[in-house]
């Protein structure tokens, strides 16, 4: 195990030295037996798109074979590795989303799938063109919008219907570069298309084709995912959580829910109240049951039910070793297959749900969505049944938690910001005040800090670092995904967070009661990022990237991530990654996202590994924006 990644952390440090204690393995055990990672990989000059490869090319012309057996160069074969992580990150949100919509597919009057938001579903279906949005019975609108938004995925012709929310120059700015979105399988399998043997090895061209299936994802899956889990669910509304390990209740039965999708979880939620379930685990010798999130799953709950955050990313392993946990729940995406040889060594049960993620060594439970409540009382009463199971001599539950708000959805937030300014009938509702503050100056501008943890980085380290600087010169921040959890942990999220803020955002903070920084959601909730920064341009009459805003992942580590850098830079926003994409290997490419795409759609990505120099290159960023709209 190795210490210096671990100062940021306490409780990661006594927990590791647990593990070890107890002879189990975290992440950290696995990422020093790899020693040295492939260099080949790290700079994406490895293809194993065909089978007469792999073929690794040399990324210096004077030491090493510069093409594969097909002729394919650096440029092609660090392009097509990347646009395949695009189409991978693209279809891993959007494949979420599809679930969420049949549901709502599933809904009815009497449940368990309910609308919990008419008002939403008139508005989208109203949006999205459907006759008598206002009239219509409900769960019939329903019906016909959920049916509508399937067609999103795989209709014949036409592009994204969200595309009509983004600045009209910006919309028509995609149509002339070719970038605007089609059905978005159509965008992942053509893009999946082009990186086959023999199909496009034209670098810029792979990249063009990258950002519209990108676009596919962040004006497509990603916001069909949050528009459509509000309606299901519920638009979040701020309410006030805690956040950290120290949540986890030493007189409860715990269930941590981990994973992306909000269907089950939302009825775990349910399930745990469930008097059958709290008298068995009364029976067991519990106080009650205590529900809580991890990753996503996490965020889609805390945001709509204030339920406690255990952790991000990386502690997945450490809620497990804490011996306090009953059951870890999951559903898709970043969730690590060691977790069932780690719950072995506790008496923690690991339940997968989902046959797409189907993981080796779990107890499986299908998620059946026709019988959705049944599902999750089992899961929940695996648990119950399981905590008479504990070893009293391993339990271990740090002594830290922090109080956190949550719920900030673009409508949510707006609201907030109605209290900032005397409220005027005629902008209340609407982004006016926030664009008005930047306008005037006392916030500088807004930055989207999001995405994972990344072991080759001290963990939270680089979030909570950037988010700080950036507050300190009135950049408002908002935050989804692992980002969000570092910022909860951090105390980011609570309103005496302001004390940290420079003094324009400090005074808005204190007008509107709201902490520096907004917990917006989960990954496919910058959605909501997208969303409101588009409102704010098209209340002034300019483009998105005419704006003071940018997007970050300092710590990001999943092709999910590459997706939503992809459709920032296709939207205009100036995307800063702490950790640099496996395209070093092709300078050409590399200039190409770092410099090129100025041309194509007015923004770029920026690499920067120090979270300060990368808050400082923001700031400057941010100013020079200002410069430009004479603000
Ligand atoms: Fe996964 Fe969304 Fe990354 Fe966290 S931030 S590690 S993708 S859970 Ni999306
Ligand atoms: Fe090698 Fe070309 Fe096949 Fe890639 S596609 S493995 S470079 S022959």
């Amino acid at each position: 195990m190795s210490n210096e990644l671990l100062e940021f952390d306490v409780i990661a440090e006594a927990l590791m030295e647990k593990a070890s204690r107890e002879g189990a393995e975290t992440m950290w055990d696995r990422k020093k037996a790899l020693k040295t990672q492939c260099g080949f990989g790290e700079q994406g000059i490895c293809c194993r798109i065909c089978a007469m490869g792999p073929c690794r090319v040399s990324p210096n012309p004077e030491k090493g074979p510069q093409r594969g057996i097909c002729g394919a160069d650096r440029d092609t074969i660090v392009a097509r590795n990347f646009a395949r992580m695009v189409a991978a990150g693209t279809s891993a949100h959007s494949d979420h989303a599809r679930d969420i919509v049949h549901a709502m597919h599933l809904s009815s009057a009497e449940g368990p799938f309910k609308i919990r938001d008419e008002a939403k579903l008139r508005q989208i279906a109203n949006e999205w063109g459907i006759e008598g949005s206002d009239t219509k019975e409900t769960y019939e609108l329903a019906h016909e919008l959920a049916e509508m938004a399937l067609l999103e995925f795989g209709k014949p012709f036409g592009t994204l219907k969200f595309l009509k929310r983004a600045p009209k120059v910006r919309q028509e700015l995609w149509e002339r570069e070719n970038i605007a979105p089609r059905a978005i399988d159509q965008e992942v399998t053509t893009l999946l298309h082009s990186t086959h043997i023999g199909c496009a090895s034209d670098y810029e061209s792979l990249m063009r084709r990258s950002l519209r299936t990108g676009l596919s994802d962040g004006w497509g899956g990603s916001m069909i995912g949050t528009e459509f889990s509000d309606i299901m669910y519920g638009v979040p509304q701020e309410r006030a959580s805690e956040s950290n390990l120290g949540v986890l209740d030493e007189e409860s039965v715990n269930i941590v829910l981990h994973g992306h999708d909000p269907n089950l979880a939302e009825m775990v939620v349910v399930a745990s109240k469930d008097p059958e379930m709290l008298e068995i685990a009364k029976a067991n010798g519990a106080k009650g049951i205590n529900v809580v999130g991890m990753c996503c799953t996490g965020n889609e709950v805390t945001m709509r039910h204030g339920i406690k955050i255990a952790g991000n990313f990386y502690q997945q392993e450490m809620a497990v070793i804490t011996g306090a946990v009953e059951a870890v729940i999951v559903d898709v995406q970043c969730i690590f297959p060691a977790l069932p040889n780690l719950v072995d060594h506790y008496h923690t049960r690991f339940i997968s749900t989902s046959p797409k993620a189907k993981i080796a060594g779990d107890l499986y439970i299908e998620f059946d969505e026709h019988n959705p409540y049944e599902t999750a009382k089992e899961v929940v009463k695996v648990a119950v049944d399981n905590y008479k199971n504990r070893d009293a001599s391993k339990i271990e539950i740090p002594d830290l938690k922090q109080d956190t708000m949550i719920g900030y959805s673009v409508e949510t937030t707006i609201g907030c910001l109605d209290r900032v300014v005397n409220t005027q009938v005629d902008i209340e509702g609407t982004v006016k005040p926030l664009s008005d503050l930047i306008w005037a100056g006392v916030l500088r501008g807004a930055a989207g800090i999001v995405g994972c943890n990344n072991p080759k980085t001290e963990h939270d380290y680089s979030h909570v670092t950037v988010m700080k600087e950036l507050i300190k010169n009135d950049i408002i921040c908002v935050t989804t995904g692992c980002a969000a959890q570092a910022a909860a942990k951090a105390g980011l999220l609570q309103l005496e967070a302001k004390e940290l803020a420079g003094r324009g955002l400090k005074e808005a903070c204190e007008r509107a009661n709201i902490p520096p920084v907004l917990h917006m959601g989960s990954c496919v909730d910058i959605s909501r990022i997208l969303d409101i920064v588009a409102r704010v341009a098209n209340e002034r009459g300019v483009d998105i990237s005419d704006l003071p805003v940018v997007g970050v992942a300092p710590e990001w580590m999943s092709e999910k991530a590459v997706a939503i850098a992809s459709y920032c830079v296709g939207s205009g926003i100036n995307t800063y990654l702490g950790i640099v994409p496996y395209v070093d290997g092709s300078e050409n490419f590399k200039k190409l996202m770092t410099e090129g795409l100025m041309e194509t759609t007015k923004s770029v990505f920026v690499f920067e590994k120090d979270p300060v120099v990368m808050a400082d290159l923001i700031a400057d960023d941010i100013e020079e924006k200002r410069k430009n709209l004479g603000i």
